[in-house]
């Protein structure tokens, strides 16, 4: 019997919407960077009754009765993530990304407070300071950049910080194919006395396995989301180090308040719980080898691209995703291209590139990552393969022209999907990354 017969049975329209997801996400190659595919332990326990309970407060400080068991499983899920990621603090009940780094504002900062994070349009993320964000808003957000090379400008951070004089300083990024430069950052915040933030939730799976730096030594705090490349449930955590509570001994509590009863009510116990599974996964050997091949992955992707005649931001990758600079072709090229490998099978998200020339909904670039593919089970010899499918998709739409007003670009795009549809070199990547999307099946033994 399938494990969702009895919501085919009393709500078939949400079956049917449910069962169409997992059959696209089987086959079609994901590889948005941000996404992954939890393993079936932690899609179980997400989906327990642990879901069904309130637990306001922190373990053995709650604010409703019954929650013995709860304290167990978020004990269990704090003891795993300092260990995992060596600190002697986590906090595991922020939402997600955005509620944990705001939580972090919460816990250090008063509204008009200079903070500085890195400029979204090179990387960045919305809650580092981008405009368009309350944290853009609510405080005096200075942006540091990338360089010609793709590189995080670090002497212009450190003039910005010394200018500035920030309360906190991020370090971390959504779309940055380099590895992040926590030590150096760490001497400009230490310079300035600001706080050192490392959103590590796009490497945190790559930290985890040491391949990438641990910002433990230099950060006062990470934040993480669970979800991508840690491979866990929807979710995320905030950690203070060592450095952090040397600088501030009250460092855990602040951050402990801010999030429960600063900006959050009940934790979602579901997902703490899921969290504890996936960090348990993630301190596996098994897990170690799936990180590094997530590196190689991305790395045999690059080479591949390169040699193709495409353009990457920074020449390459030293982690999971790689960005693509369409601009040799033309400018705001990326929602072509991420429809077409769309139709090709090939799942990634238009992104914009450094000194973006576009904007951030008609951008210059697309973001790829091997995380997920990597999950099953995908390597060189496949990365060989889906190179050379995304480089023959990308010629497909080298020449198409973004007109300037959005009613042009309407039915530009409106033509253009239309031409999609009768293109012989994408009905060819279709078939064959359909192919391989058979060969390496996804949740093999679930039924639904
Ligand atoms: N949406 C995430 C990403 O795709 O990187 C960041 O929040």
């Amino acid at each position: 019997m399938g494990m969702l017969s009895t919501i085919k049975r009393d709500d078939p329209e949400l079956y049917k919407a449910i069962k169409k997801e997992l059959k696209r996400q089987r086959e079609s190659l994901e590889m948005i960077p941000s996404e992954n595919f939890a393993s079936r332990n932690v899609l179980l326990v997400a989906g327990t009754v642990l879901a069904n309970k309130y637990s306001e407060g922190y373990p053995g400080r709650r604010y409703y009765g019954g929650n013995g068991n709860i304290d167990a499983i978020e004990n269990l899920a704090i003891e795993r993530a300092k260990k995992l990621f060596n600190v002697p603090h986590a906090n595991v009940q922020p939402y997600s990304g955005s509620p944990a780094n705001f939580a972090v504002y919460v816990a250090l900062c008063n509204p008009g407070d200079a903070i500085m994070g890195l400029n979204l349009t090179d990387g960045g993320h919305l809650t580092h300071g981008w405009k368009a964000s309350v944290t853009g808003k609510f405080f005096r957000s200075i942006s540091y950049h990338v360089k010609e090379d793709g590189s995080i400008d670090i002497d212009e951070a450190r003039r910005l910080a010394l200018e500035n004089k920030p309360k906190l300083i991020w370090i971390g990024a959504t779309a940055y194919p380099m590895a992040l430069p926590f030590g150096e950052f760490a001497n400009i915040a230490d310079e300035c006395g600001a706080y050192l933030v490392a959103d590590i939730s796009h490497v945190a799976g790559l930290v985890a396995a040491g391949v990438h730096e641990s910002p433990a030594k230099y950060a006062h705090i990470i934040t993480t989301t669970t979800h991508k490349t840690l491979r866990g449930p929807r979710g995320a955590m905030i950690m203070v180090t060592e450095k952090g509570l040397a600088k501030d001994p009250e460092l855990a509590d602040k951050i402990d308040r801010a999030v429960f009863p600063g900006l959050q009510g009940g934790p979602h116990d579901h997902t703490t719980a899921a969290i504890a599974t996936a960090l348990l996964e993630a301190s596996s050997q098994e897990f170690k080898e799936y990180a590094k091949q997530i590196v190689k992955n991305a790395e045999t992707l690059a080479n591949i691209l390169s040699n193709r005649g495409i353009k990457l931001v920074s020449d390459g990758t030293a982690n999971h995703l790689l960005l693509i600079d369409l601009t040799t072709f033309g400018t705001g090229l990326g929602v072509f291209a991420q429809e077409a490998l769309d139709s090709a099978g090939i799942v990634v998200n238009k992104n914009t590139i450094p000194k973006e020339p576009s904007s951030p909904f008609y951008p210059s670039g697309i973001r790829i990552g091997t995380p997920a593919i990597t999950t099953r089970r995908m390597k060189e010899k496949e990365m060989e393969e889906i190179a050379q499918i995304i480089a023959e998709v990308i010629m497909q739409v080298k020449d198409c022209k973004l007109p300037a007003d959005t009613e042009g670009k309407k039915e530009y795009i409106k033509k253009f999907r239309k031409r999609l549809r009768n293109n012989l070199v994408i009905k060819e990547a279709r078939k064959k990354t359909a192919e391989l999307c058979a060969k390496f099946p996804l949740y093999p033994d679930m039924k639904l």
